[in-house]
């Protein structure tokens, strides 16, 4: 199997983690996307949004980072067996796409992406929007995590890696989340495991 990804995303992040975390014998691929990689109809006909992550696999493709993460996590320990917690990874999953993953986006493209890659200055009233934004739904994490270890159950399952990906920049990346203690001490506990540390982009 192939993954095309840009590995400094969050978005690749997903599955690149959890094919890391299973030893999957995954290859990824670098598509370039400053000469338009991702816009050639070979890679068109794999992903037709022209974005990555997507996945080649024997005569088909995916796309969607956790569409892709919980296919690679299906049928093994990072998927819970139980009708209830698998509800909770989708209702987490959905959660993490729809309101936080916009914000902690916001955060990567306006601080990082922006000033390294187009060489232009972050859109402060962009960058406001997206922190109010964030505290309006952290808490909802923070306080989940007050008296959980990990996002689904007493394991870590592919939401863990789902949602961590939100957070992979937030030491530089200009992120609010100072306040959020039982988030960082997730984060740090998501920080010890396999999939995590081998799959450490740098960024750039
Ligand atoms: N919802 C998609 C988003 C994918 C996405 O936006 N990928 C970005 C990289 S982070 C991309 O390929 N952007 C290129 C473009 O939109 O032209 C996912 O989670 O996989």
């Amino acid at each position: 199997m192939k993954l095309h990804v840009l590995r400094a995303s969050q978005n690749c992040r997903r599955p690149i983690s959890v094919a890391a975390h299973l030893e999957l014998d995954v290859e990824l691929v670098d598509v370039d996307m400053s000469t338009g990689g991702h816009k050639q109809p070979a890679f068109l006909a794999l992903n037709p949004n022209g974005k990555v992550p997507v996945l080649e696999a024997d005569g088909y493709s995916l796309w969607e980072g956790t569409a892709i993460a919980n296919h690679f996590a299906e049928g093994t320990a990072l998927m819970p067996a139980g009708k209830k917690e698998r509800a909770q990874v989708n209702q987490w999953q959905q959660w993490e796409g729809r309101h936080l993953g916009p914000r902690t986006d916001t955060f990567d493209y306006q601080n990082l992406v922006k000033p390294k890659f187009f060489n232009q200055e972050p859109d402060a009233a962009v960058v406001e929007k997206a922190a109010k934004g964030f505290h309006a739904v952290a808490p909802v994490l923070d306080t989940h995590l007050a008296n959980h270890d990990w996002i689904v159950g007493a394991d870590l399952s592919v939401a863990d890696f789902c949602l961590g990906a939100n957070f992979q920049y937030a030491a530089f990346n200009g992120l609010p989340w100072q306040d959020y203690a039982n988030i960082q001490r997730w984060y740090a506990r998501l920080s010890e495991t396999k999939g995590w540390q081998s799959s450490q982009p740098s960024f750039g």
